[in-house]
């Protein structure tokens, strides 16, 4: 059996929950296809949260990593394209607001993901569930993630990044975002796994 890590957030800024928390959960130890899956729950801390990265990828060896993000404010499910060798953004979990800086200290300038992104838009939409490939992971923890994880697996394993929207949980919470069932968001994730 192949071993599939998916990771997913803690709350953050004003967002009082992170779905992708809950979908982390509702995977953990499940099977899917060839993969045992092997959920884990990342800070929202640039630098803690790239230490966890590759603290994950040495300890657990996996065949392919789906990292998960909450977008609030996005309609659909978003398989990220592409990670930039940026941060920049609002405070983290930590107190840290970076300015321009660099993930990886002369590292590329960007990397795509090699997950099969294409195929799960198309798997996402063919059963109902609005996606489409996004072209920016922002420049937030997200990015980060998914950079630490192209740059550390370097093409040998599909690996990349999935923002979904928010939950009505925490739509209801928030106030001003749009919202899917926790259950629709699972359920899309279970497809894009298939995918792999
Ligand atoms: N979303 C943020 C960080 C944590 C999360 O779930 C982002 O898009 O960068």
């Amino acid at each position: 059996m192949k071993k599939l890590l998916v990771t997913g957030f803690c709350p953050f800024l004003q967002f009082t929950l992170n779905p992708t928390e809950e979908v982390v959960n509702a995977l953990h130890n499940t099977v899917i296809g060839d993969y045992e899956i092997i959920g884990k729950i990342l800070p929202v801390e640039f630098a803690a949260a790239q230490k966890s990265v590759r603290q994950l990828l040495a300890e657990e060896q996996p065949d392919a990593v789906i990292a998960l993000g909450l977008a609030g404010g996005r309609f659909k499910i978003t398989p990220e394209r592409i990670a930039i060798n940026v941060m920049d953004g609002a405070k983290d979990n930590a107190g840290h607001t970076p300015t321009d800086e660099e993930i990886v200290e002369g590292g590329n300038d960007g990397y795509f993901s090699t997950l099969p992104i294409r195929n799960m838009v198309n798997r996402l939409t063919e059963a109902g569930y609005p996606a489409e490939i996004s072209n920016t992971a922002g420049t937030y923890v997200c990015n980060l993630v998914m950079y630490t994880l192209l740059h550390e697996t370097k093409g040998t394993i599909p690996a990349g990044f999935i923002h979904i929207p928010a939950s009505h949980q925490l739509a209801i919470e928030h106030g001003k975002v749009a919202s899917w069932s926790q259950q629709d968001l699972t359920e899309a994730i279970k497809l894009c796994i298939e995918t792999l």
